[in-house]
C-alpha cells in the first residue's frame, strides 16, 4: 500500500507511523510549499516530496491519499484524490458543512475506491470488547448513554490554532473537533443512532492569541440527545479543562449492566452490575474475536492512541486489498458527523431541539 500524505503537522506524523505499522510505504508528502514538503518528507522518511497536492494525487506511485490538512482543505483535496482514481483517507471533519460532506461521501461511494475517516477510538480492543458484549445482550436494554471528551490544550487565552478560526476550522470547533469522536464511538459501540438533540455552547475566552483576536467558535458544548432505540444521552465537550488531556470517557448504562471506558486508561473496560463490578483487561487470550484482532501486544504492555491508528491503517490496507473489515469508519460516518455537528450548531443558535437526519 503506497500512501501519499498531504499535510505536514502532527497528524501527518501519526498517519506516517501507522502506514508503516500496517506494512505500507509513505511514498510522497505534499505540503503548503515545495520546501515545506521537502523538509517534512525528510523528517517522516518519506520516499519523495511532491511539489504540490496536484502532483501527489497524479503520481502513479501513490495508491492512497491521506488528507491531513486544516479542515477547510479537506473537501477539495479528497475530491481531487478521488478524481485521480486514488483511495482516500481524510481526517475529520470530512467537510465544514453537511451538504459538502454528503456530496463527498456520494462521490466516494460511486468511485468504488476505499474511503475512510480516522475515527480511531473505535480501534481500542477494550472498545471493541464493549461493542461485542453489548451486541450479545450483556447490557440488557441500553437506556442512558453519557460521557465527555475534555482537553486543556486551549486552556490559555494566549493559545490559538487554525481550528479556532471559523474560515479554516468551521462554524463549530470543540464539538466538530472532538465531540464527533464521542458521538461516533457511542453509535459504533451501542448501535444506537442519535435522532434528536439539544445543545448549548460556551466560550471560556472571548479573544485568543497575542493579538487578542475575537473568537466566534465554542470552547465547550453540552449536548442532550435521544436515540432511535429510546435511550437518553448527554455528552460534555471542552478544550479548556485544565488537567484533562484527552479525557474521552463513556458510560453506557443498560437494565442489566453498565459499560464504562476512559481513553486515558484504555487497557481496561469497566463492567458494572448490581451484584458486583468487573474490570476487563486488554488480554488477547480473553477478549472476543473482533476485539482480539486489535490486541497486538501481550497484556501488561499497554497499547495506546498510535496503536489505534495502526489498527485503522491495517484495516485500510485490507480494504485496499479487497477485504473490508467490520467497523472501518468511511466517508459515510464522516458525513454523519457533519450532520450531527450542524444540528449542534443549529440547536445552540435557537435553543430548540433539532432532529438529526438518518
Ligand atoms: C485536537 O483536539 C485533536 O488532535 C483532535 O483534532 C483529534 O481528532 C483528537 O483525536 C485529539 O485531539
Amino acid at each position: 500500500m503506497r500512501v501519499g500524505i498531504v499535510g505536514t503537522g502532527f497528524m501527518a506524523r501519526v498517519h506516517a507511523h501507522a502506514v508503516r505499522a500496517a506494512g505500507g510505504r509513505v511514498t510522497r508528502v505534499a505540503g503548503s510549499s515545495p520546501s515545506r514538503a521537502r523538509e517534512v518528507a525528510a523528517d517522516l522518511r518519506a520516499e519523495q516530496a511532491s511539489a504540490s497536492v496536484e502532483d501527489l494525487v497524479a503520481d502513479p506511485d501513490v495508491d492512497v491519499v491521506s488528507v491531513c490538512t486544516p479542515n477547510h482543505l479537506h473537501v477539495p483535496m479528497a475530491t481531487a484524490a478521488l478524481a485521480a482514481g486514488r483511495h482516500v483517507v481524510c481526517e475529520k471533519p470530512l467537510a465544514l458543512d453537511p451538504e459538502d460532506a454528503g456530496r463527498l461521501a456520494g462521490l466516494a461511494a460511486d468511485s468504488g475506491k476505499v474511503h475512510a475517516v480516522p475515527f480511531v477510538y473505535r480501534f481500542y480492543p477494550t472498545v471493541r470488547e464493549a461493542r461485542e458484549r453489548i451486541a450479545r445482550g450483556d447490557a440488557g436494554r441500553l437506556w442512558l448513554l453519557h460521557g465527555s471528551y475534555l482537553q486543556d490544550w486551549l486552556a490559555s487565552a494566549s493559545a490559538t490554532n487554525w481550528r479556532v478560526d471559523t474560515g479554516r476550522g468551521g462554524a463549530s470547533r470543540a464539538f466538530a473537533d472532538i465531540g464527533v469522536h464521542w458521538c461516533d464511538l457511542m453509535e459504533f459501540v451501542t448501535g444506537h443512532r442519535i435522532v434528536a438533540l439539544s445543545a448549548a455552547v460556551a466560550r471560556a475566552h472571548e479573544a485568543r492569541g497575542e493579538t487578542a483576536t475575537p473568537v466566534a467558535t465554542e470552547d465547550g458544548a453540552s449536548v442532550l440527545f435521544r436515540t432511535d432505540r429510546g435511550a437518553l444521552g448527554s455528552v460534555l465537550v471542552s478544550q479548556v479543562s485544565p488537567g484533562r488531556k484527552n479525557a474521552l470517557t463513556f458510560s453506557f448504562d443498560g437494565t442489566e449492566a453498565s459499560f464504562a471506558f476512559d481513553q486515558q486508561q484504555p487497557e481496561t473496560l469497566w463492567v458494572g452490575g448490581t451484584t458486583g463490578n468487573r474490570i476487563v483487561q486488554r488480554d488477547p487470550e480473553h477478549l472476543s474475536g473482533p476485539a482480539g484482532r486489535y490486541a497486538v501486544l501481550p497484556p501488561g504492555h499497554p497499547q495506546g492512541y498510535q496503536d489505534c491508528f495502526n489498527g485503522f491503517y491495517t484495516d485500510v490496507a485490507s480494504a485496499v486489498a479487497g477485504a473490508q473489515a467490520d467497523g472501518l469508519p468511511t466517508f459515510e460516518e464522516g458525513a454523519r458527523a457533519a450532520r450531527i455537528t450542524a444540528a449542534v450548531v443549529a440547536s445552540a443558535d435557537t435553543g430548540d431541539w433539532v432532529d438529526v437526519p438518518a
